[in-house]
């Protein structure tokens, strides 16, 4: 691994932060998934002091596991983290003030922004999506109804004319860097407590919601002609994959049936659940920063996206389907969408894996070229830092 740049203390700190960082955790670990990876390649890359605020330690925790709970201020990874108390104590707010998902900042904290001068560079960090409209809506300005403030909406997306992708600067040198050493790969492996499986296994990752064609994949895994190896990192028990087995499965627990063997892993802190993705065959993945990890990765995927109301959350996925497949050979195009559609549904039927396995040779070459042109495109931070430069 690339050794992390040098970790400051919280007394190393000037007094005002360059950006504030808001996080509340609305469920699952996409919203701190995402802006711990920002906030800490806003200290890493850009040399930035940056105050984290998040509202949930114990989701946090599990993909930090160095955070300390009993701490309401803590260094971690250049980052200065604060707990988000309801009871918000004032503070001089950053130059630049990030409300992560409109995450509704504290009152007294955005009156604060307003007395300042120059006022902070306000901005909403939104949701991914590939639809076309977010080129339109992207750095919108929005006007607070009674104060001097303009929060803009900055959304992440797949265009030039979005803002782009989270991608770190070292992300790419580390993974060439990770696949290419036996020495990392099985460091990585005794760090689980667990070895690589034989050669010959397909090697899958899941990271999904509870989803009942878990089972119809399991049952397909067990009778496939070549021997599966599926890890699964759990943050909680998974009914589906319980009811496989005939019992309630934690951590480290290992199921044989067939050719299948499921590892059920601890929730693996972020960098490290990277090298997972890069070990696998194939990633089954979630939401919206595994999502994104997973594409670069450089390895074929499958998206569980986030469920929404009246179905939304279809129109987003065929948006990013349109996009992704546009270069793929037809055959394994409609391989693709017609599993991911599947799998969103809830019901996989065993030929619709047997036609993904065949398609993953395709697959894989697809993933390796959309992540190197992707990659040519500025980074999310980089849009970010640049846009906020030019409103400070
Ligand atoms: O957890 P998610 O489903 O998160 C979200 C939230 O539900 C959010 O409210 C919703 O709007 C959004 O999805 C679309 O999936 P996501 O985004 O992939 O976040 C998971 C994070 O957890 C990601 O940063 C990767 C990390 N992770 C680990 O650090 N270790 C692990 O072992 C695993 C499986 C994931």
């Amino acid at each position: 691994m690339l050794s992390r740049p040098p970790v400051p203390s919280v007394s190393t700190f000037a007094a005002r932060p360059d950006w504030d960082v808001f996080c509340r955790v609305i469920d699952n670990f996409g919203d701190i998934g995402v802006c711990w990876r920002l906030a800490r390649q806003l200290a890493g890359d850009f040399a930035l002091h940056v105050r984290l605020w998040v509202d949930d330690f114990d989701s946090f925790r599990l993909l930090c596991p160095e955070l300390d709970p009993g701490l309401s201020i803590q260094v971690l990874q250049g980052v200065e983290i604060h707990c988000w108390e309801t009871c918000f104590t004032p503070v001089v707010p950053a130059r630049v003030v990030v409300e992560g998902f409109a995450c509704h900042l504290p009152e007294t904290f955005v009156e604060h922004m307003a007395h300042l001068s120059p006022r902070p560079v306000w901005i909403n960090l939104d949701y991914l999506s590939a639809e076309e409209w977010v080129s339109g809506c992207h750095l919108l300005p929005s006007p607070h109804p009674r104060l001097p403030l303009i929060k803009y909406f900055f959304f992440p997306g797949f265009a030039v004319d979005t803002g782009g992708l989270l991608r770190e600067s070292t992300l790419r040198a580390r993974r060439l860097q990770f696949t290419g050493s036996a020495e990392l790969r099985s460091a990585w492996w005794r760090e689980l407590g667990s070895t690589a499986p034989p050669a010959s296994a397909l090697l899958v990752s899941v990271f999904g919601y509870d989803n009942p064609a878990l089972g119809d994949l399991l049952r397909a895994w067990e009778i496939s002609e070549r021997p599966i190896c599926c890890l699964m990192p759990l943050s909680r028990p998974l009914p589906v994959l319980d009811a496989f087995a005939g019992r309630s499965l934690g951590s480290g627990d290992i199921i044989r049936r067939g050719s299948l063997e499921v590892r059920v892993l601890p929730f693996v802190e972020q960098d490290r659940y990277d090298c997972l993705l890069w070990l696998c065959d194939l990633n089954f993945v979630r939401g919206e920063d595994s999502f994104v990890r997973a594409q670069w990765a450089a390895r074929p995927l499958v998206w569980h996206i986030y469920p929404q109301q009246a179905a939304a959350h279809l129109t987003k996925l065929d948006a990013f389907l349109a996009i992704y497949c546009a270069q793929l050979p037809q055959a394994s195009s409609v391989v693709l969408r017609d599993f991911w559609h599947a799998w969103n549904a809830g019901r996989i039927e065993a030929m619709a894996w047997g036609k993904l396995v065949a398609a993953l040779p395709q697959l894989r070459e697809h993933a390796l070229r959309w992540d190197a042109e992707l990659s040519l495109q500025e980074d999310l931070l980089g849009r970010l830092v640049r846009f906020s430069c030019s409103r400070l």
